[in-house]
This record gives C-alpha cells, structure tokens and sequence, in this order.
C-alpha cells in the first residue's frame, strides 16, 4: 500500500508543475508550442535593417542594451587602473614544447580592487605572435593547473600547443564565486551600484567582463596575436564566452560548448531547462529583470540568436551532446540559423543545412559552425580538436 507520506511529494510535484507550466520539464518535440521570435533585422520602431553600416548603428547598440536590461545585466563602464604581473615564467615547460605563463590581473575602481590570475601555455615552436583560445574555466582549478598534475580533455593544452595555438584560461570564481550566497564578492565587489540595481549584472555578467580584463592584457603580450583572441566557454561558461564575445569586439571568435538554456539554445521553445527553471535554480546568474519573464517567455524583447547576430561578423562555433537534452540542441542549432541573416549583411555567408547534421559530423565552415557529439554533457578532447579545426580554416592555418 502506498503510504500518505509517499504519496504527498508527488503530489505537491503535480500541482506544481500544473499551476507554474514553466517548471514542467519537457523533452518531447512535438510538445514544443508554436512561437514566433523576435526578428533580428527588424529594430524597435520597426524599420528593416538593410546595411551593415544601419546594423552597427541602430539595431545591434538596441540588441545590445536590451540584453543588458533584460537578461545579462548592465556591465561596468570603466575603472580607474589594471595591473599586470607576471607571477610565474618558464619558458621550457611541456619538455621545452611551450612558454609557461601566469599572469596575476588586477583591476581597481575607487578604492576597491579584484584580481584575475590568468595561466597560458604558448608553444614554441612558432614565428611571431600566436592565435590563442581563451577558456572561462567553471569547472575544478585541477583542469588549468600551471602544474598539469591533471591532464583533462576540459583544457588539453598539450594537444592544442601542438596546433600553434596559445592556450590560455582563469577560473570564473576569481571574478565571481558560483553561489547565490557569495557571488558578489568578486568583480562586483569594486562595483557596488550594479550589485544593488535591478538591472545590474550578476555572476554571468562578472564571468564575461573578466574574459574582457584578460584580454586587456592579452594586448599587451607581443607573444600573442592580439587579433585572433578566441573566447571559449562550457555550459555556464559557454553562456558566460557568447556574452563576452557579443560585447567585446576584440574576441576573434567564440567557441559556446553545450550552452543551453541563456546560452546558444533559444528560450521560446520551452525544451529541456526553461528560463523560469534556470532563474529559480542559479538567482544569482541573470539580473532581476530577467525573472519577470519566468512565465512568460514569449514576451522577453529578444531571443538568444539576437546574442549570436551580436557577434556578427565574427565566427561563432557552438556544440551540443547527444545525452545532454537539457542543453536543447535542436534549439541550439535554430539560434545559428536565425542568426545566419546578420552574418549575411557582411557579406558571410553562412553554409549551415536547413537541419542540424546527424551526430559527431562537425561543420566547420565559418562563420558559424556547430556539432553535436555522442556523449554527455562535458568539454571533451573530441569538441578541442573540431575548435582547432574550425579555427584552422577561418585563418587559413
Ligand atoms: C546546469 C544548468 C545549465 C548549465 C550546467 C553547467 O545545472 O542547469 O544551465 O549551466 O549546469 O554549467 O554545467
């Protein structure tokens, strides 16, 4: 017999589900409701965008701020000093393959300051300054370890050296620690009055704007091709890698591993994480605004291929795993297509299929290429081979 204490949380699990819909899970295409999305080309007062030059100058600052307001949260607008020190140098690591480096970044405004350690590996091998895949590491600090105690497909800077490529990353927690009990004493600790505002950006934001502090530095660094920066992220990192490359046109190119839900995917088709579940679970991600929307998501201002066209023309790779329903990414690869129109107004074209490709067949002509691999959820060794690829051809490696 059932008892009424087994039988209770089931319970409360169906009213749930049935007054809040947005909290229902689901994983069933044909139960993805109709929507239209917002249209990328088309700007407030409803005049079509026909040139680059009206892109760059209406609609794209519109797309921009209104991700700001809406979903990410407004960034900080300066500060006063960054400093850089080199805290570690070998220029023989990996058996004399590459130049180790770990950087300490320090960013003050007022009289406040953050600092994000940054650590590269540049190989060797090369003449003159080097293309580099900048990863927001959100996972263990062991993956990115200057030591290389742990060999991990999540950073495997041995293989990607071999490629001529720098590899380089920081860990997420130095701009903001992933708790909704201590996310602001990081970057947001030296700007208060975006912590307090509704509008302000939360960890996401902080994640992105320090990918933007280290490529202060990366300036700076003659070994490094500050041109052909390439910003790398998985899962929230991968959210974290789009809205650093939507702001900051210095990043070359972005590579948004299994992003999912306010990352690559598109929030309209309720499919897998919703934006209602992913508020309610990680408050501390997005700005407050952006939970008004929880049950009513066709009524947000923007979609998430409006965050790919930001990138535009600049080459944008995303990926997705077969057992990683959740990440959606059949909604993955719709946002690249509907982002396709804007990458057109330069001129690149996109080759993208009408549907996304059968399972571990990589696209990777730029500029926007995806694939969606066997497996689960994670940053493998199989999706850094196809960023090297796809890399390979936008510079003509
Ligand atoms: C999940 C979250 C996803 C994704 C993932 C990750 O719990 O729902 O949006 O960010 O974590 O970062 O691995």
């Amino acid at each position: 017999m059932i008892s009424k204490k087994s039988i209770l949380p089931l319970i409360l699990l169906f009213v749930f589900a049935e007054i809040l819909p947005s909290l229902a899970q689901n994983y069933d295409e044909s139960k993805v409701r109709s929507f239209i999305l917002p249209d990328v080309l088309k700007s407030s007062n409803d005049q079509k965008v026909r040139t680059v030059k009206e892109w760059e100058t209406i609609r794209r600052p519109e797309i921009l701020s209104l991700f700001e307001e809406y979903v990410y949260g407004k960034m900080p607008s300066g500060y006063d000093k960054i400093e850089y020190r080199i805290t570690r140098l070998d220029s023989s690591a990996m058996e004399g393959k590459a130049i180790l480096k770990e950087v300490e970044i320090k960013v003050t405004q007022r009289s406040e300051s953050v600092k994000i350690n940054v650590v590269m590996f540049v190989p060797q091998k090369t003449i003159g300054p080097v293309p580099v895949f900048l990863l927001i590491n959100n996972r263990s600090t062991r993956n990115t370890l200057a030591s290389r105690d742990t060999i991990s497909g999540f950073w495997p800077a041995e293989q990607v050296i071999e490629s001529g490529y720098a590899m380089a990353a920081f860990h997420y927690s130095d701009a903001a620690p992933d708790n909704v009990q201590t996310y602001k004493n990081g970057v947001l600790r030296i700007y208060p009055e975006l912590a307090a505002a509704d509008n302000g950006m939360k960890a996401i934001g902080s994640w992105a704007w320090a990918a933007s502090r280290v490529m202060d530095y990366f300036q700076i660094d003659r070994d490094l091709a500050a041109n052909k920066i390439s910003v790398v992220g998985h899962s929230r990192g991968g959210k974290a890698a789009l809205w650093a490359a939507a702001q900051d046109k210095r990043f070359a190119m972005c590579f948004s591993n299994c992003s999912g839900n306010t990352g690559a995917a598109i929030s309209r088709r309720n499919f897998g994480e919703t934006v209602a579940r992913i508020n309610i679970t990680f408050p501390h991600w997005f700005n407050n605004n952006y939970k008004k929307y929880n049950d009513n998501v066709n009524a947000l201002p923007v979609d998430q291929h409006m965050l790919i066209s930001l990138i535009a023309p600049r080459p944008v790779y995303t990926t997705n795993a077969s057992e990683d329903l959740w990440a959606d990414p059949t909604g993955s690869y719709l946002s690249l297509k509907k982002a396709a129109p804007v990458f057109a107004l330069y001129g690149e074209t996109s080759t993208l299929p009408q549907t996304a490709p059968a399972l571990d067949t990589p696209l990777l002509q730029p500029p926007l290429g995806y694939h969606n691999r066997t497996g689960q959820h994670d940053l493998t060794f199989y999706d850094w081979k196809q960023f090297v690829r796809f890399a390979n051809v936008y510079y003509g490696n």
